[in-house]
């Protein structure tokens, strides 16, 4: 049985990652080294805190800065970042994704949003996604950062639902780690290579349904 449905933000509902990587890479820039696309890649479901630790390495600067110093450059960088999010519209929602949300939906299955991002909510509102959730769970109310299961938890104790009855859709191996560790099925979405031990795999949600995933998850 399904009755919840979770999604991951980035990679997932939205493509933001080219944002996150533009205003790192900036960041990087201005610190003397080049961010590369490639070095960017470690950076997707990864705190934000986090992140910047990977960009510092990236560029030879482990422990050169103070923690004060490190959330001046973290604040640095979510400005850059909120510029382009600031100019997200609906066109941006990945393929598929808002008709498969209101498919659940019509189902009476709940939907739930469990990202890393303390920007989420701006991203939804931005992008006219917020009617379609029950539930948003992000980087404002959660410590412990994917693979740890709190955000999903946390996601499904929002709607009252058992772990045993939600399926996670995540880009991420840390997020399909996570998933795991929280009792639930998950969707690997996209082609990463690392999503191997998720439940199923799903190249995108364009013509797929609810009753494709219960098909696939529940038999
Ligand atoms: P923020 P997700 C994650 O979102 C992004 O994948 C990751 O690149 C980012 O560092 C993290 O959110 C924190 O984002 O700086 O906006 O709080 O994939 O968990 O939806
Ligand atoms: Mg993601």
């Amino acid at each position: 049985m399904i009755d919840c449905c979770i999604f991951d933000l980035d990679g997932v509902v939205v493509d933001t990652a080219r944002y996150h990587y533009l205003a790192w890479a900036a960041l990087a820039r201005e610190l003397g080294f080049e961010f590369t696309p490639v070095q960017g890649e470690a950076t997707k479901g990864v705190s934000r805190m986090a992140s910047l630790e990977i960009v510092l390495r990236a560029g030879g600067l482990e422990g050169r800065f103070s923690a004060a110093e490190r959330e001046r450059l973290a604040a640095e960088k979510n400005a850059r970042y909120l510029r382009f999010v600031s100019q997200m519209t609906p066109a941006e929602v990945l393929p598929g994704v808002a008709a498969f949300l209101h498919d659940v939906r019509s189902r009476g299955v709940r939907t739930v949003l469990g990202s890393a991002s303390k920007n989420a909510g701006t991203i939804l509102d931005r992008c006219g996604l917020r009617p379609l959730f029950d539930a948003v769970v992000d980087g404002n109310e959660v410590s412990r950062a994917k693979p740890d299961p709190e955000v999903f938890l946390k996601g499904a104790a929002a709607v009252d639902a058992a772990p045993s009855v939600c399926v996670v859709f995540e880009d991420a191996a840390a997020g399909i780690e996570a998933a795991s560790r929280a009792g639930m099925r998950s969707v690997g979405v996209g082609g990463g290579a690392s999503l191997s031990a998720a439940t199923m795999r799903l190249e995108t949600f364009a013509g797929f349904t609810f009753e494709q995933l219960a098909m696939k998850i529940d038999r």
